[in-house]
Order: C-alpha cells, then structure tokens, then sequence
C-alpha cells in the first residue's frame, strides 16, 4: 500500500478557485477518476477527480478554502501492492474524460475586447479536451444587449460546467444553439450586432470571434474578482409559485443526479456552502415529493388547474367576475362539502369524456300496474317496490347484454367487470350523492327496493360510508319522482355510461289502428364515445324499453 497526496492538477490560467463541495470523507474508498472535490470560479464549476484508487485517509481541503494547482486536496492509500509512481501521485493533467482545467483557462472573455459594429459570429472557444458538451441554459435572447464577458449559453460534460461569455458587446441578432445541443470548439453560438459607435468590424464580416479568447492573463482578472460572488442569487429556494433567477448552483454531478430522478433543481432549497445544492437536498427533496409534504411546481400546476373553475387552465377565457351587490342584495354562502367534491367530479368528467346522450321513451303500462298491484299485495311488509328497483333490475339485464356499458378504461384496454353493482344518485339536503346496490344481479326486487330504502335514508341523514358508495360499475340518476322530460347525466367515471330517467306520464301511442293511452318513461343514456358507438347506445335503450315493456323478457 502506498500513500499517495492527490493534489489540484493543472486547471489553467487560474490561479485560484474555490473548494465549494468536498465529495468524500475519510475512510471512503474512490476509484480512480472518481470526483473528490467540486472547485469552482465565477464562470465554471468542475470536479477534480482521483488519480488512483484508494482509501481516504485524510483530507486537506475544507469547504471554503482556495486551491490552485499544486494544493494537496487528500491523501489516500492506493489500491494495490506497488507503490504508484511519482507521476500517478498527483491527479492526472487534463485527461480527456475527467480533466476539468482546460475550461477555467478559457473561461472569460478579454476585458479588451472591443465591441463591434458589423455582425459578430461568436463561437464556442477552447474548450480544452472537452468534446460535446450539452447546452443546459440560454442565457440571453434575441434583441438583449449585452456587454463583453456577459455569459452566453451555459454547457455542462459530465465533470464541468461552464458559462460561455461574449468576447464583444453588441445585440443579439440570432441564437444559433438551442437547449440539448451538444457543441464543439469553434461552433457557432450567437450572432451579435455590433453596438454603434464601437470599434469597426474586422475587415471579414461577419467576423468570427471565439467567445473566449486565449488571453488567460485577462481573462483571469475578471474571474478571480468575482468568484463566488453570483452564488447568492443563483439558489433560489423552493417556493411553488416562485421563479427562477438563473442557473441553480449544483456541482455537474448534482446536476446528472437529479436530472436521472426528474428533480428540477431551480425547486431545491441548497444547504451547501453558500446555498449550493447537494446531492443529499435532491435525495431530501425527493423524498419529500413522495410523502407528499411538497409540491414541484409542475404538479401545483396541475393541481391548479384541476382545482380552478376559471378555465385557464383549458386556455379559455378566464370566468367572469362580477361585483353583483352593485346590482341588489347579495348573501354568500360556501358550498357543502359534497358539493365541492362532487363539483369537482363532475367537472373532469364532463371534460374529459367525450359523451353522448340517446333519448328514448318505454313503455311502463303492464310495469306501472304489476308495481302497484305487488305494493298493495305487501303493504303489510313494509317494503315499497319502486320503479327504480325494476329499472336496476332491467338495466342489469342489458349490461349482460352488452358488456361494454359494464366496462371501464385503463389505458388502451377495456377492463370488463363480471359483477353487477349499480349505483343510483340521490338526492340530500347537502347534495347529491351515489349509493350503490352490489350484487344487483343476484338480489330480487324487493331486496333491492328494501336496500335502496336503506341507502336512501343513509344518505339524507350524511351516514353513507365510503363502501357503500364505491364499485359502481354503472349509474342510474332518476328524477322520476320529480318531473321533467329528458335531461343529459354526467358520468360517473371511471364508468362508460349512465342512465337518465325522468316523470313517466300517460302519453297516445299509435298501435297501428288507433292511438292508445301509455304509461311512457323517458330515458336518457350518457355513453363514452371512446369505448361506446351511438349503434350500441340506440340497442342498449331499445333492448331497455322491450324489457320495461315487458319484463318477463329479464327471463329470456
Ligand atoms: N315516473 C313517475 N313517477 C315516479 C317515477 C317515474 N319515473 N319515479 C318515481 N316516481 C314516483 C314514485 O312512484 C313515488 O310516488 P308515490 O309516492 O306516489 O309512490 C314518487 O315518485 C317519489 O319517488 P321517490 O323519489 O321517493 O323514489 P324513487 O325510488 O323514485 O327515488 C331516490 C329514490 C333516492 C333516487 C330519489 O329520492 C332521489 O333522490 N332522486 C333524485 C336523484 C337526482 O337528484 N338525480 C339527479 C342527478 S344529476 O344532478
């Protein structure tokens, strides 16, 4: 076993950066090339990797502290019997992969430069060893005015990020790169105007002009004055609702990180050195996402808009708000709390399905009649049979029939449900609410009469429990008590139809000699046109009718 000092490798012109992250601790075991420490200056951040791999053994650095090259970051104990030669001590000078001194040396522009007059092609300078490098932020946009050493674009490689600056002042004419781009020494990144009145164009125009030059002796000024100083307003705190202020200041490696998890890091608060975000804030974040006891911006975003009733969200014009009191008296009273849920059901299932409404009209003659006859047969059980038991009981009759008005979406699949519960909606005095008979296949009329009376009562006193409002797989909304005609249910998702039923009255029905009085009920079926065609809704009502009309066909 060898000891070996890991010292700050080649970084550049730069003669100091800033320990920012220290990404180890003693007793760890790196391997070679793995991050140690995160240094950075005013325009780049990078990682200095090991040159070997071994034991922690002790660490030299501390958050804060300033290195140049040469600085012994840690000592470690190599990995392997022979001792590591007096090259491999020190982290490897810039090699290709890990190397992050190339782009400090490069990393500002000349405070001489000159702007120009003519259009100015600025380009990616040298960027080291560096190849491909993504595009992670833009930074200005057409029509800025920006001044020489102004930050461009931000790259990022797997071990550095860094600013590409303007060697020149002028505005911006066009953008040449865009967000994901992967770019190279010499590519093109903005063309700029020169601003008027600066020192004229080089005799080529349009003038390329590598955006950072390699004049390090003025480039260094300019970065070792401002280290450190943007770091402040770079972290902005999580704040659902908040914006961002610029780039979050994590190390590349933070960045990686929480791009593989999603984790936007603008909404990560940083309990680094001077707000810097570590990897442990995005591991923390995460797990406060999935607890629940924060919000990214994107999914309160959704919640907004799933919660507003102004229509924003559908890019509709917003609701309109009126003061009514400057018309006459007003009172305000907040909704019930079954309003507010069901309101909001209500809304994504209007919405979101593309429903259908078919109206039709059975004939209930024989049916109205057997009813009252069989009521005044038990008045003694106490049990009241009512239209809609029957209707259940037809309904699920036709479900068998034709599945689909049984099933439910899951994706691009159609989950059929081989049991029968059937909700009904019912009225109360805090709103309405949808009870369900399970098993209405397997119970008789007057047990689902009987049931229906119970849960009827249940829900006008507000004693319904979530079971026995759960597992519809279809609804009947009946206003047959009431009155009117035909009106158009909402669906209950995620169910694919409903049934509407209104006030049956005696209407003249031809029967091809002569009109005849009849018992009509109207019917109104509500079917998702995803999984329902209007030819299968208009059979559904029919085989509904022929079996109100004579329900002995429930046998067949
Ligand atoms: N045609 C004519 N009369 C009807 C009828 C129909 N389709 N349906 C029921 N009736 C009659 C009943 O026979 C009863 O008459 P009697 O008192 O003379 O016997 C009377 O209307 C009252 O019936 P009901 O409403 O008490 O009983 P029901 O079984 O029809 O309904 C329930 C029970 C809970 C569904 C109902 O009380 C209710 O809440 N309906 C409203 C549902 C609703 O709000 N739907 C709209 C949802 S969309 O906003």
């Amino acid at each position: 076993m060898a000891i070996v000092e890991v010292q700050v490798p080649d970084i550049g012109d730069l003669d100091e950066v800033a320990v920012i992250e220290v990404m180890v601790k003693v007793g760890d075991t790196v391997k070679a090339e793995q991050s140690l420490i995160t240094v950075e200056s005013d325009k780049a951040s990078m990682e200095i990797p090991s040159s070997t791999a071994g034991v922690v053994k002790e660490i030299k650095v501390k958050l804060g502290d300033k290195v140049k090259q040469g600085s012994v970051v840690l000592v470690l104990e190599a990995e392997g019997a022979a001792a590591a030669p007096a090259a491999e001590s020190k982290a490897a000078p810039a090699p290709a992969a890990s190397a992050p001194a190339a782009p400090v040396s490069v990393a500002a522009a000349p405070v001489t430069a000159p702007a120009a007059s003519g259009p100015v092609n600025v380009l990616v300078p040298d960027i080291g060893d560096f190849k491909d490098v993504a595009v992670i932020e833009l930074l200005v946009k057409v029509g800025d005015t920006v001044k020489v050493e102004q930050s461009l674009i931000t790259v990022e490689s797997d071990k550095a990020s860094m600013e590409i600056p303007s060697s020149t002042a002028g505005v911006v004419k066009e953008i040449k790169v865009k967000l994901g781009d992967t770019v190279n020494i010499g590519d093109l990144v903005v063309i700029l105007e020169g601003v008027a009145g600066a020192a004229a164009a080089p005799a080529a125009a349009p003038a390329a002009v590598a955006a950072m030059p390699a004049t390090p002796a003025a480039a260094l000024a300019p970065v070792a004055a401002a280290v450190a100083a943007p770091v402040a307003v770079a972290v902005p705190a999580h704040a659902p609702g908040g914006t961002t202020l610029g780039l979050p200041h994590a190390s590349p490696s933070v960045r990686k990180f929480a791009r593989e998890l999603g984790v936007p890091l603008n909404e990560v608060k940083g309990s680094g050195l001077k707000g810097r975000i570590t990897e442990a804030d995005v591991q923390g974040f995460t797990r406060s996402v999935m607890s629940g006891a924060v919000q990214t911006l994107a999914i309160a975003a959704q919640a907004k808009v799933a919660g507003s009733n102004d229509g924003a969200g559908l890019g509709l014009i917003p609701w309109p708000k009126v003061d009514f009191a400057k018309f006459g008296p007003i009172e305000r009273k907040e909704m019930s709390r079954i309003k507010k849920i069901s309101g909001a059901n209500l809304l994504r299932n209007a919405v979101m399905i593309p429903a259908v409404t078919n109206h039709d009209d059975a004939d209930i003659t024989d049916l109205e009649a057997f009813r009252v006859s069989t009521n005044k047969e038990n008045e003694k059980s106490g049990i009241k049979v009512t239209m809609l038991a029957f209707l259940i009981k037809a309904c699920v009759a036709a479900l068998k029939k034709f599945p689909e008005f049984n099933s439910s979406l899951d994706g691009d699949a159609l989950i059929y449900k081989q049991y029968y519960h059937i909700g009904f909606a019912a009225d109360t005095p805090n709103g309405l609410v949808v009870p369900v008979i399970k098993d209405a296949d397997k119970k008789g009329i007057f047990q689902i009469s009987q049931e229906m009376g119970e849960l009827a009562k249940k829900a006008r006193d507000g004693k319904l429990g979530p079971a026995d409002m759960s597992g519809a797989t279809f609804t009947i909304s009946s206003l047959g008590g009431i009155g009117g005609r035909y009106f158009t249910p909402i669906i209950n998702a995620p169910e694919v139809a409903i049934l509407g039923v209104c006030k049956s009255q005696m209407e003249p029905v031809w029967d091809g000699k002569a009109f005849q009085p009849r018992l009509m009920l109207p019917l109104s079926l509500t079917w998702d046109h995803r999984v329902i065609d209007g030819a299968a809704a208009a059979r559904f009502n029919v085989y509904l009718g022929q079996i109100l009309g004579d329900f002995r066909r429930v046998l067949l």
